[in-house]
C-alpha cells in the first residue's frame, strides 16, 4: 500500500515538473501569486517566488480563502498566469466559472479538492491520484518541486517546506519526508527520528521550525493589513528575522490586547446561545487584522471553561471591505468561523451531527454566503447583518435526523426515535 502512495506521489512530482517547465515555455511577463495566509501558504508562497522572480515579474497575494469577492478581484488584474498555492482546490468550479477559460491557472494545493474538466486549470494536488494531500504532502512541499524544476539552487531553501509541513501532525510522510531529506542533504535541517524532533537554519541558527511557523502565522495574519505577509515572505526567502522583528513584537502586542479585551466582554456577557450553537462576535476589535485572527480565537477558546462542550462554537468579527495590493471588495462582509467542542466531536463521529465541513456552508449558503473547512473546524463568509439567520440555519442543520437508520448496526429503538443521541 505505502509503495503504491510512493508510485503515484512520483507521478505528481512529475505533472508538477512538467507543469513548471510549460510555464517557462510561455515566458510570462508577470505571474499573480495568490497563497494562503498560514505558515504553509506563506513559505510556498516564498518558494515560488524565490524561483519565479529570475524569470518573470512576481505579484504575490496573500488570501484567506478563495471566497467569490475576492476571486472577482483577482481575476480582474493583468493577465498573465495566475498561481494559487496552498489554497484553491475546494473552489475549482468557482474559479473556472469567474476566469471563463481566460487565463491560464495553477493550484498547487494540498487540501480536499473539487473535481473539475476545465483544460485552462492545471490542479496539482496528491488528492487528484486518491492520495491523502492532509498526511502526504503541504503546500510549500508541492512548491519546493515545482520552484526547484525552475531553480536549481531551491533546494538551499529546503527548510522552508520543512516549516511549511509543521502544520501535519505526526511523523513527516510522502513529499513532506522527502523535502526533509533534501533539506538535510543541504545542510538546512536535521530530523531527530527517535524524539520526532526536526529543526531548521534560520538566522544562521538551527532552530524548530514550530517557533518559525508561529512567527510566520502572527505575521501574515495579525499584520494582513499591514506589510506582514510580505515580510513574511521576504523574511522566509532570507531565511533571518533581521528588519523583522520590532514589527513582530508590535504585531503580538497587539493581538495580546485585543484578545484580553474580547476575554474580558466574554467573561461578562458569555456566549449566546441556541439549541446547538454558541456564538459571540467581536464587532470591531479585530478590525486592522486579517480574518484568520477569528479563527486563531475560536481555537483558543476551546482550551476555556466558557465553552458548552455540547454546541457548536461559532465567532463573528467585521472584514475590512479590501484585499491588500488589489483593492475593494463588493459589499459588507462578515468572518465567521466554527469549532467542534469534543462533545460536538464525537457527536460528528457518531453520524449525530453534521461535520462542519458540510453544516457552515449550507448555513451561509442559505444567507448569500460561503464556506469551507473541515469536520471539526469551518470558516466562511457572509453578508453583513446576516449574522442571526446564519445562526438560526446552523442551529436548524445541527443535528442529523435520518442518521440512525443509515448506520450499521442501529437497534430498534434507534430507527424508533432516530434523533436520541447514542453516547
Ligand atoms: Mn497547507
Amino acid at each position: 500500500m505505502r509503495g503504491d502512495v510512493e508510485v503515484k506521489l512520483q507521478a505528481l512530482v512529475k505533472e508538477i515538473e512538467k507543469a513548471a517547465k510549460r510555464l517557462l515555455e510561455k515566458r510570462p511577463e508577470e505571474v499573480l501569486l495568490i497563497h494562503h495566509d498560514d505558515a504553509d501558504g506563506v513559505t510556498a508562497g516564498a518558494l515560488l517566488k524565490y524561483a519565479l522572480s529570475d524569470v518573470c515579474k512576481v505579484r504575490t497575494v496573500c488570501l484567506e480563502k478563495t471566497y467569490p469577492q475576492a476571486i472577482e478581484v483577482i481575476q480582474e488584474i493583468g493577465d498573465g498566469p495566475i498561481i494559487y498555492a496552498d489554497l484553491g482546490s475546494p473552489h475549482l468550479s468557482l474559479i473556472s466559472k469567474v476566469n471563463k477559460g481566460r487565463r491560464e491557472i495553477l493550484v498547487l494545493d494540498h487540501h480536499d479538492m473539487e473535481p473539475l474538466e476545465d483544460p485552462t486549470i492545471t490542479v496539482l494536488n496528491p488528492e487528484v491520484y486518491g492520495v491523502d494531500g492532509g498526511v502526504y504532502a503541504c503546500g510549500a512541499s508541492l512548491a519546493y518541486f515545482f520552484s526547484k524544476s525552475i531553480k536549481p539552487s531551491t533546494p538551499s531553501l529546503a527548510h522552508l517546506a520543512v516549516i511549511g509541513s509543521v502544520e501535519i501532525p505526526g511523523e513527516p510522510k510522502g513529499l513532506n519526508m522527502e523535502v526533509l531529506n533534501e533539506a538535510i542533504k543541504a545542510g538546512v535541517a536535521t530530523y531527530d527520528k527517535a524524539r520526532g524532533k526536526r529543526s531548521v537554519t534560520w538566522d544562521g541558527r538551527s532552530v524548530s521550525p514550530e517557533s518559525i511557523s508561529t512567527k510566520l502565522n502572527i505575521l501574515a495574519s495579525v499584520g494582513y493589513y499591514g506589510e506582514g505577509p510580505q515580510k513574511a515572505v521576504d523574511a522566509c526567502i532570507k531565511s533571518s528575522w533581521i528588519g523583522v522583528e520590532g514589527y513582530l513584537k508590535q504585531l503580538e502586542q497587539e493581538r495580546k490586547k485585543a484578545y484580553s479585551s474580547v476575554m474580558a466582554k466574554l467573561h461578562q456577557e458569555g456566549f449566546r446561545k441556541a439549541k446547538h450553537v454558541q456564538w459571540f462576535h467581536v464587532e470591531d476589535a479585530f478590525y486592522n487584522m486579517g480574518v484568520k485572527v477569528i479563527g486563531t480565537f475560536c481555537s483558543y477558546l476551546m482550551h476555556q471553561r466558557l465553552v458548552d462542550e455540547d454546541k457548536v462554537l461559532v465567532g463573528f468579527m467585521n472584514m475590512r471591505p479590501d484585499i491588500p495590493g488589489i483593492g475593494k471588495l463588493k459589499g459588507d462582509l462578515v468572518k465567521v468561523s466554527a469549532r467542534a467542542p469534543r462533545r460536538v466531536v464525537s457527536m460528528i463521529e457518531l453520524g449525530a451531527m453534521e461535520p462542519l465541513s458540510k453544516l457552515l456552508p449550507k448555513a451561509a449558503e442559505k444567507v448569500g454566503g460561503f464556506g469551507d473547512g473541515h469536520a471539526a473546524a469551518a470558516s466562511g463568509v457572509i453578508p453583513k447583518g446576516r449574522e442571526r439567520d446564519f445562526i438560526s440555519f446552523m442551529d436548524e442543520y445541527a443535528k442529523k435526523e435520518r442518521v440512525k437508520e443509515e448506520r450499521r448496526g442501529a437497534t430498534l429503538m434507534d430507527f424508533l426515535s432516530p434523533k436520541k443521541v447514542k453516547q
